[in-house]
């Protein structure tokens, strides 16, 4: 009988809880490891063989952590806040608060199911007031120190179902839900000012042991970009206004200059003929997405305003014109155009006609982007780009128009949300007083149950009087709520820093406990979030710093991807496509360790792949194997006979493996490469099984073997590593035992097998003693009966030794 599956995975869990084993204690001894994993949206499709592959895994690892003496802190909790909860209330009518609870609570059951070392005594739910009291308290505080504002901003909105949708709820510019084109509309949002860190989120990456690819991409994302502002005054107007530009060398080729549609300067500089234009244009482009705009194969397009403006350096007059390939979002929202060195100007030139000079010498065709010599330049003539870049900029500073200037591409966090299941907005306008911040003490502000949310035009907490109508916390005087939540990943930016202190009810955490605590040592989730969450959580993490409630810089000091389990079609799994794997039958009839090390073995721990479960049916074989032969062991350890004291070849065959596998598990599942560890075990228990065939066998040796096996085993299939240890009859857990250390010594193998060439070819191959002198090596060759063989009646020329490998023979 099989010792894997439900009841053995419950015996352990129970007995593992019961005794506390995993619960920890700061104060206990190792180095503290904070080992996170992403925590998960509570779903009603429940955690599929995706979230497994995140967890499982790096339970795997942590508990290998632990062995190895560290105190380790692993923690769960949930995701509860946002959208799809809220949509799925307005297909079911069925409150968004009751799902979710529900949902949280069969994910919990698979989690436990699992077996692995949660902290559970430290959950959090973010969902949950005693949580979302303290996301209101993080957003106060930044409030505070001005790092939260408001200001108008877009949002998708489709009329037909008068509500807000999200960028995800928007497909190829219609609703999800009804097809509707979906339009742009301004309100008045919530913004986090993580510009201010732009430097810092920058910089700092270059010390995080974070996978390079999810760097760049912050990288790209925050987009520094150092150049220029040069100021263009208008042509018969005092009105003037700046571009931003990387190249100030080119300034001498802007044949025209162009305002992003959303531009406020467009309306004033539009000349009367102009208007009608201008206005369908504007019209037009405020469908477009961002991107649309700023894809390069679009076509370009334009309309001029009837203005025109002063090129600074020479005076010239340029058109100014309107274009959607200028975002009002980056730099200025205007740009000078220079068509004979950019590939967009040239376009847009080329369509409308307007003039191209070059500047930059270099190639024959234009537009030439490169840097080089300037020409058409006047004083600037004959100098490179970089140097009149220079020149240029102090040129223009001499005389006001223009200096240095450094953009990041990385926008203010929006953090409005016209949605009912969130974390409310903790800000009351006042008639009086106006914008006024609840108290600290007034915190939680409660979320109502009780709420309409379908949607009509309104965000839903608008349409609670309860809610909406209260008093001033300054005067006294009626004044009213704001009606939006936050953005969920407001929640997730802080969780973190709950875990480790998840039931203070005076503080969000106390920052003597926290400071010891983090940074988190190994946080491990899916590479989307390399831009949005992982870099939120940076930008508070170091706001939170500044205001001296942290000490540390950075969240998160390793950060590994897990691979994409995919359906097994190749693709996403989703519920709408129904491929998705649910481990709840496998763990049924596998257990929770079979399925585990068949994650472990089947796929590359951050590759991924098509789900299968073709080789699941072999693990738990391999699993049998396992019991079968340990069971033999331990018949034989249990009743020896022929015991013998020192190793002979046998044994030290076995050892040596016993020690390989330890250094190359100890190794490999370091960098979570866990196919690797597992095939490692294989390799370990043949030997065991080669040698107890062995008629003469040592129980004392023999037993050293298989408990190193257990301990190594144990962080891949725990509860079946348990059970056995148990049967080797020692009472303590063995994850309270220390990792085995490999002994170099055990890895020199006494003899070693050369190959024997005669000119060239391999004919023969011995076993000598290894360490042997080459003079020894080449005589032992010599005088083997292959090589007398070989070279019977032959002329020996040379013998070549190259130690450790071969002996080559040359013969005439
Ligand atoms: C003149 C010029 C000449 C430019 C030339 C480039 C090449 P990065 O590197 O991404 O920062 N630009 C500036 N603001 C813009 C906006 N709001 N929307 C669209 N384009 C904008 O790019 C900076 C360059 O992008 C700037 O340098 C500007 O075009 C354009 F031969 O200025 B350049
Ligand atoms: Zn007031």
């Amino acid at each position: 009988m099989a010792k894997y599956g439900t009841s053995i995975d419950k015996k352990w869990q129970k007995i593992w809880q019961d005794s506390n084993l995993y619960k920890f204690d700061k104060n206990k001894d190792g180095k503290k490891l904070y080992v996170l994993e992403m925590f998960s949206y509570p779903s009603a499709s429940k955690l599929h063989a995706g979230h497994w592959f995140n967890y499982g895994p790096v339970d795997s690892w942590a508990r290998a952590k632990r062995m190895q003496g560290y105190n380790v802190f692993q923690p769960m909790g949930f995701d509860a806040f946002g959208l799809p909860a809220e949509n799925y209330a307005i297909k079911t009518g069925i409150h968004p608060k009751d799902s979710t609870i529900k949902n949280i609570a069969s994910m919990k059951d698979q989690l436990r199911a699992m077996g692995a070392m949660f902290n559970w005594e430290n959950e959090v739910i973010t969902c949950e007031p005693d949580y979302y009291k303290w996301t209101q308290w993080v957003f106060l505080k930044l409030y505070e120190k001005g790092l939260a504002y408001r200001k108008k901003a877009p949002v998708n909105w489709c009329p037909s179902c008068n509500t807000v949708l999200a960028n995800e709820q928007v497909i190829d510019g219609v609703c999800e839900r009804c097809n509707t084109e979906v339009i742009k509309k301004d309100l008045t949002q919530w913004f986090l000012k993580i510009t201010d860190y732009a430097e810092e989120l920058l910089e700092k990456l270059e010390d995080l042991d974070w996978p390079e690819k999810t760097k760049s991409m912050q990288r790209h994302w925050i987009g520094k970009s150092t150049g220029a502002e040069v100021t263009f005054k208008v042509d018969n107007s005092d009105v003037e206004f700046s571009v931003f530009t990387t190249r100030a060398d080119t300034l001498f080729g802007v044949t025209y200059v162009v305002l992003a549609p959303e531009n406020q300067l467009v309306d004033k500089l539009t000349t009367k003929d102009n208007l009608a234009l201008v206005k369908e244009y504007k019209d037009k482009a405020s469908k477009q997405s961002e991107i649309e705009r700023q894809s390069i194969t679009r076509e370009k397009t334009g309309v001029f305003t009837g203005s025109y403006a002063i090129n600074p350096v020479n005076g010239k007059k340029v058109p100014i014109w309107v274009a959607d390939y200028v975002l009002n979002t980056y730099g200025t929202g205007a740009v000078m155009a220079v068509p004979a060195h950019d590939e967009r100007d040239f376009a847009f030139a080329s369509k409308y006609n307007l003039p191209i000079i070059r500047v930059i010498d270099g190639g024959e065709s234009l537009p030439y982007t490169e840097s080089g010599k300037l020409l058409n330049s006047n004083e600037f003539d004959g100098m490179i780009s970089e140097d009149a870049r220079k020149a240029i900029i102090q040129k223009l500073e001499k005389y006001n128009l223009g200096c240095e200037k450094i953009n990041y591409r990385l926008r203010d966090w929006l953090i409005s949300r016209q949605r009912y299941w969130g974390s409310p907005i903790p800000i009351v306008y006042c008639d009086k007083c106006g914008i006024v911040p609840v108290p600290e003490s007034k915190l939680p502000v409660e979320l109502p149950y009780d709420v309409e949310f379908d949607p009509d035009g309104k965000s839903p907490l608008a349409k609670s009087e309860s809610f909406i109508n209260t008093t001033c916390p300054v005067c006294g005087d009626h004044a009213k709520r704001e009606a939006d939540t936050l953005d969920t990943f407001m929640c997730s930016s802080w969780y973190y820093l709950r875990y480790p202190d998840n039931n203070n009810s005076k503080k969000a955490f106390d920052t003597e406990l926290i400071n010891e605590m983090l940074p988190v040592d190994k946080y491990v989730g899916g590479p989307e979030h390399a831009c949005m969450h992982l870099l939120y959580a940076r930008f508070i993490t170091k706001a939170l710093r500044d205001m001296g409630y942290l000490n540390f810089d950075e969240p998160f000091t390793s950060l590994t991807h897990q691979g994409l389990i995919l359906g097994p079609d190749g693709q996403k799994m989703s519920k709408s496509k129904g491929n998705t794997i649910s481990p709840d039958e496998y763990i049924n009839e596998f257990g929770s360790d079979v399925f585990r090390m068949y994650l472990m073995f089947g796929f590359d721990y951050t590759e991924g792949g098509a789900w299968s479960d073709d080789g699941i049916k072999s693990i738990g074989r391999y699993i049998d194997r396992v019991e079968r032969i340990l069971a033999g062991c331990r018949e034989y350890i249990n009743n020896p006979n022929n015991d013998k004291k020192t190793l002979d070849k046998a044994e030290k065959e076995l050892n040596y493996v016993r020690h390989f596998s330890i250094k190359l598990i100890t190794d490999d599942i370091d960098k979570m490469q866990f196919n690797t560890c597992i095939a490692r075990l294989m390799e370990f228990t043949n030997a065991l099984s080669k040698y107890i065939t062995e008629e003469k066998k040592n129980a004392a040796f023999l037993n050293e073997c298989i408990l190193d096996f257990i301990r190594l085993l144990a962080s891949f299939a725990p509860h079946f590593s348990e059970e056995q240890w148990s049967l080797s009859g020692i009472k303590t857990s063995v994850f309270n035992e220390k990792w085995p250390i490999f002994d170099p010594k055990a890895l020199i193998k006494d003899e070693i097998e050369i190959a024997i060439q005669i000119n060239g070819k391999v004919k023969s191959r011995i076993n000598i003693a290894s360490g042997l002198s080459e003079e020894a090596i080449k005589e032992a060759a010599l005088h083997s009966e292959d090589v007398k063989k070989h070279t019977n009646g032959k002329n020996i020329i040379k013998v070549i030794v190259i130690k450790g490998r071969l002996v080559n023979i040359v013969v005439k």
